[in-house]
């Protein structure tokens, strides 16, 4: 058992956490079910592993050149509050587990274990289950799976340990698979049938504002990518012009709000460089990442599509991979990424304010990952079904939403106190409802939260039964068949 333990700790460690290389062995493994030789297999693992570090470069650049200044914002005005920040969240975790509920944080590894597990026989069981997708963003999972177990442990914090880890298996395996598949056929519109699914912190959210934004129809409001600016307007139509025009004001006020004494106390800056240059270059920085981060999504993408048909006609079929939500900013309208972003700050700055001026227990500090990664996300699925206008609004109100739900969770069950809460859209939405039916109606509660899980994707395949498969394995075919019928 020990030596099977070890086994898993090693893959888990090394390939299952680290996207780069679960991604790359996906492809070799495709390529050699799809019996290329082994030079084009390995040749396609060290073009996908690469062309993700890529897009790790590029994600990681932007985290960690702007977290630090919003995350600024509370040192410098010495507020106790909060972060919404997937990596803040776990650290929460880590810090209270054992104090709070007298629990290590090493199960959740076995939880993660158990949940990856339950995703691929979920999807195995397509032909009863409706779910074609596998989630594959391993740094996600850790912090997911971190946070789903304070979150049952809160709400039984006497069931057992094998008890706790066999519901929320279940119960986090479901979300994955029925979350992720949930964004299959919206990810399939925007990309061109890139065959891949959005395996993150905000499938439900993108998938929510792709409804929305279809409902809404709104007249005469174009698609992002269709608006031609006229005259000096023009210059926004070049997408690394306007995130650096953009980015300028919007750090720019910020960095100034920071004030030059602060950001050279903090290390931000070194004594005596130019403040002026100092803001133009960490601004322009953003769009410097944001297309490394493209340029990483479309040198592994490819690869992974093409591969991934040697395991969806075999071990899996007709699956597709859940992947960063990352790769679908590579796709749609470039501008739509600033514009999320920005209209997404809005709404959480906007809510933060209110936090203060009703003197909420908890404030909030707006963490990067929700409001870049997030809101991007949404506004490039909103722009996709809806136009720009959707593009706008849409990340505005799931802003709003992004404060305002993590600061109603992590107060409610005591993570606020540890200084951060993982704050993703579906994290402040759909995990604080299901916490509240699972604490207020106990066990019969789980039963709920796997009933409701279980039945989105029936009614998703009951709406479009003749092209529900045929999107996902054959996109080209997919299109024939719909534009056919229309
Ligand atoms: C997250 C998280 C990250 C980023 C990254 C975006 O939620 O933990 O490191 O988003 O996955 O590409």
């Amino acid at each position: 058992m020990d030596f099977l333990l070890d086994i898993w700790e090693f893959f888990a460690t090394n390939v299952l956490t680290q996207p780069a290389y679960f991604i790359g062995f996906i492809v070799l493994l495709g390529y050699m079910l799809l019996k290329k030789p082994l030079y084009q297999s390995f040749a396609g693992f060290l073009k996908a592993t690469v062309g993700y570090f890529i897009l790790s470069v590029g994600s990681g650049g932007l985290i960690n050149n702007f977290r630090p200044i919003l995350v600024g914002l509370k040192e410098r005005f010495d507020l106790s509050a909060t972060v919404i920040d997937p990596y803040f969240g776990q650290n929460a975790i880590t810090d209270g587990i054992e104090e709070t509920f007298g629990r290590t944080f090493g199960d959740v590894m076995i939880l993660l274990l158990i949940a990856f597990i339950a995703n691929l026989i979920l999807v195995r069981l397509k032909k009863y289950t409706k779910m074609r997708s596998v989630f594959t963003t391993g740094n996600v999972q850790v912090q997911q799976a971190a946070t789903a177990f304070w979150l049952i442990l809160f709400c039984f914090p006497d069931l057992g340990r094998i008890e706790i880890l066999a519901v929320m298996g279940l119960v986090l395996g479901l979300y994955w698979a029925v979350g992720s598949n949930l964004t299959a056929d919206i990810t399939q519109d925007l990309t061109g049938g890139a065959g891949f699914a959005v395996a993150h912190q905000q499938m439900f959210g993108i998938a929510l504002s792709s409804w929305v934004a279809s409902k809404l129809k709104f007249k005469s409001s174009k698609k992002i990518e269709d608006i031609n600016l006229p005259g000096f307007l023009s210059i926004f139509n070049e997408n690394m012009v306007s995130t650096s025009i953009l980015m300028l004001l919007f750090f720019g006020i910020i960095l100034l709000v920071l004030g030059q004494p602060y950001l050279i106390e903090a290390g931000f800056m070194s004594e005596g460089q130019s403040f002026f240059f100092y803001i133009l270059t960490t601004s322009l920085n953003f769009a410097v990442y944001l297309a490394i981060l493209q340029l990483g999504v479309r040198t592994f993408v490819d690869e992974l599509t093409e591969s991934f048909h040697g395991i969806s006609n075999t071990l899996l079929p007709g699956a597709v991979p859940g992947i960063d939500v990352s790769a679908t900013l590579a796709f749609g309208s470039p501008n739509a990424v600033t514009l999320g972003f920005l209209f997404g700050a809005l709404g959480q700055f906007l809510t933060i304010g209110l936090l203060i001026l009703f003197k909420s227990p908890t404030v909030i500090i707006a963490g990067f990952i929700p409001m870049f990664f997030d809101n991007a996300a949404i506004a490039v699925f909103a722009n996709n079904k809806g136009g720009v206008k959707a593009a706008c609004i849409l990340p505005f109100f799931s802003g709003i939403i992004q404060v305002a739900g993590s600061a109603l969770i992590a107060t409610w069950v005591g993570l606020a106190q540890y200084g951060g809460y993982l704050g993703m859209f579906d994290w402040a939405t759909v995990w604080p409802v299901f916490t509240v039916i699972m604490k207020y109606a106990g066990y019969i509660g789980i039963g709920i939260v796997v009933i409701i899980l279980i039945a989105i994707p029936q009614l998703q395949y009951r709406k479009n039964k003749d092209t529900y498969f045929l999107i996902t394995e054959d996109y080209d075919a997919y299109l024939e068949k719909v534009g056919n019928s229309q």
